[in-house]
């Protein structure tokens, strides 16, 4: 049996250091993430809140502040990519960021995205600094949603094709607020675009009169610290499928609480993906 995520996908991803899956989320399930996130930023929450100085307002580990973020959890076209691309099932969730990018105010002076502030960068800016850009492997696969329109002049992230194959650090020339060969891809209503640590990328200009709203899942292998709170509330329900107790943080534990064997918390997903398909996420 052939593996279960798409030949193409995988390709365009190493290739590219992105890739867009198109129709990924129904209209239903964006308008409804839409919906709790315009809530969510309405509040004064500053539980997980995620506010820059650059103007943007977010929240960390959202899919425990409104259930309309959890269908974005374990979508499964995303999770064959995913689980491809890391060649494991040993994985959880490392982050659910929603960020508001405002949109640049007609006539004033910008203080981000430009020549002194650029904003690209990789992912993983501590594991850069400790092991060296040049050292740091594929270790979490970032997946964008993006919850309101795209446009040319609507923010969408900016990437720099096929830089994770690149060692260096990020360079943009003096002048520029741009890498040369930087794209914004093509991303529909319903896509999901997906890119890695290695991969160079900045949130792009948003000029189009409205906010910007995106929802960043980012899941690694089960070895690395999840950065959002710890969400006892979502980890405590009992209508969770196993596949969303693993990637929430479950660990590797006997149903008494007591301690099991290493990567016994990966179960759910290794079971999955048993289930569509006889080829290991990793060749042997
Ligand atoms: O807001 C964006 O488009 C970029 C977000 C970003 O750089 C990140 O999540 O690391």
């Amino acid at each position: 049996m052939t593996s279960p995520a798409d030949p193409d996908v995988l390709a365009a991803f190493e290739r590219d250091s992105f890739v867009v899956l198109r129709d990924a989320i129904t209209p239903d399930v964006r308008v409804a993430a839409r919906d709790a996130a315009e809530r969510l930023l309405a509040t004064d929450t500053t539980t997980g809140r995620d506010r820059s100085a650059d103007g943007k307002d977010g929240f960390r580990g959202v899919i425990a502040l409104d259930d309309a973020f959890l269908p974005l959890l374990a979508n499964e076209q995303v999770l064959r990519a995913v689980i491809a691309l890391l060649a494991s099932t040993n994985l959880h969730l490392l982050s659910s960021n929603l960020i508001a990018m405002p949109s640049l105010p007609q006539g004033a002076r910008r203080t981000i995205r430009v020549p002194e502030r650029h904003g690209w960068h990789r992912d993983m800016a501590a594991a850069n600094r400790d092991l060296g850009t040049d050292r740091v492997p594929r270790l979490a696969i970032k997946c964008a949603y993006f919850l309101t329109d795209p446009a040319p002049d609507a923010g969408f992230t900016m990437v720099k094709p096929a830089s994770h194959h690149e060692s260096g650090p990020v360079t943009v020339p003096a002048g520029a607020i741009d890498p040369p060969g930087a794209i914004t891809p093509d991303i529909g209503t319903c896509d999901v675009m997906l890119f890695e640590n290695r991969t160079w990328h900045a949130g792009g200009l948003n000029s189009s009169g409205h906010t910007r709203l995106a929802v960043m899942m980012q899941y690694g292998y089960r070895w690395l610290a999840q950065l959002d709170d710890p969400a006892p509330g979502l980890r405590a329900r009992s209508d969770l499928t196993a596949v969303e107790e693993q990637l929430i943080g479950g660990r590797d534990r006997h149903a008494d609480g007591s301690i099991a064997p290493e990567t016994t918390g990966a179960e759910p997903l290794r079971r999955w993906w048993q289930h569509l398909s006889t080829t290991p996420p990793r060749s042997p």
